[in-house]
């Protein structure tokens, strides 16, 4: 299986995130996660490692905001140069606003933290002097799976950090700055009908929102209900689309200790949706936090849940576009990735 991965992710590496009740605490979402995939990879006989392809900024505006691809662009070096203290220590720290746009005025603020409040939704997803490289080459990773997934009708790996399905068209949050799945299926939306399913521990609220109103692109979530746990404010069952999109959204929000038995059932009457829609291409959001030792999540998903998880969305026989989305228990998290993937090379 041809799996895209770059390492310009290495860099992005925030010093800490803020957690629930203003907790600081070491960043979740590390390149460690990366190395334990990778050397799992690396022992099978059948990964293929490639260098993604820069698309341009095309297939990326495509999708997002141009005002805030420009804000990740320039967050950065534009604090650096407006804080000396920060200037003097840039390795500790991580930015970050400390206001919120309070239900979303329309107006985008002029100042860098005025926008930050603008175009980010929580204390999770730290920008830093590597992070829009990063992302880029990340949504690149997703890009190129997609291509592959074109051209040759297999399936494609986007071994992608940092993850994307938390970033809305303009809006960064959870470890996420760019929708590379979003990306992915926008631009494979010209070349057939594709479909996108989430089986992320987390709701992904920001490709629900980029698909909503779309008829074309039909989004599916899998995760735990918002009721208790992040994103908190998006991904409730009666969130069906919009407009046009009315329809084409579906989220399972399950309950906390979701086991194997529990998640399945979840998962075959999402490929019944699949199957009706008769998609030309899959995008899976394949974030592992549904796992039973994930630090941040509660389901209960063992190695042989994965494994029948990867064999029954295999058995719609689609090619399918594969993005790492999260996932946190590292020293198993190069295992259940693998033992997923098996089931599509
Ligand atoms: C891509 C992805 O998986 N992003 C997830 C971002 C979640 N951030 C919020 C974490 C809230 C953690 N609550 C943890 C309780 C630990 N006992
Ligand atoms: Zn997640």
């Amino acid at each position: 299986m041809k799996i895209f991965y770059s390492e310009e992710h290495r860099k992005h590496y925030p010093p800490f995130e803020v957690f629930d009740g203003g907790k600081r605490v070491p960043y979740y979402e590390n390149p460690d996660r990366m190395d334990k995939i990778l050397s799992a990879l690396k022992k099978t006989d059948w990964a293929e490692f490639i260098a993604p392809v820069d698309f341009g900024l095309a297939p990326i505006y495509a999708t997002h905001d141009e005002g805030y691809i420009q804000f990740l662009a320039s967050a950065w070096t534009e604090w650096l140069a407006s804080d000396p203290e920060i200037a003097a220590a840039p390795e500790q720290n991580a930015f970050l606003p400390a206001t919120f746009a309070l239900r979303r005025t329309p107006r985008v603020p002029s100042t860098l933290l005025g926008k930050a409040g603008y175009y980010m939704m929580d204390l999770s997803a730290c920008i830093m002097g590597a992070t829009y490289e990063a992302a880029l080459a990340s949504a690149n990773c997703a890009l190129n799976a997609a291509q592959e997934a074109v051209n040759s009708q297999r399936s494609a790996f986007g071994l992608c950090r940092p993850p994307g399905h938390h970033a809305g068209k303009d809006y960064a949050g959870g470890y996420c700055f760019i929708n590379n799945a979003s990306v992915a299926a926008n631009w494979l939306s010209a070349k057939g009908k594709v479909a996108l399913l989430d089986i992320d521990y987390h709701a992904g609220n920001g490709t629900q929102d980029i698909f909503y109103e779309r008829d074309d692109v039909l989004t599916i979530s899998i995760h735990g209900d918002p009721d208790y746990e992040y994103p908190h404010y998006v991904g409730f069952a009666d969130e069906t689309g919009a407009g046009a999109g009315l329809g084409f959204h579906k989220n399972f929000p399950l309950p906390k200790d979701t086991d194997d038995e529990g998640y399945l059932s979840a998962l075959d009457e999402a490929i019944t949706m699949i199957k009706n829609f008769a998609p030309n291409y899959l995008i899976l959001s394949a974030g592992m936090d549904t796992f039973k030792d994930d630090p941040l999540g509660t389901f209960k998903v063992t190695r042989e849940g994965f494994r029948k998880i990867g064999k029954r969305i295999a058995d719609l026989n689609l090619p399918t576009v594969i993005i790492m989305e999260g996932g946190y228990a590292n020293e198993a998290l190069g295992t259940n990735v693998v033992t997923l993937l098996e089931n599509f090379k």
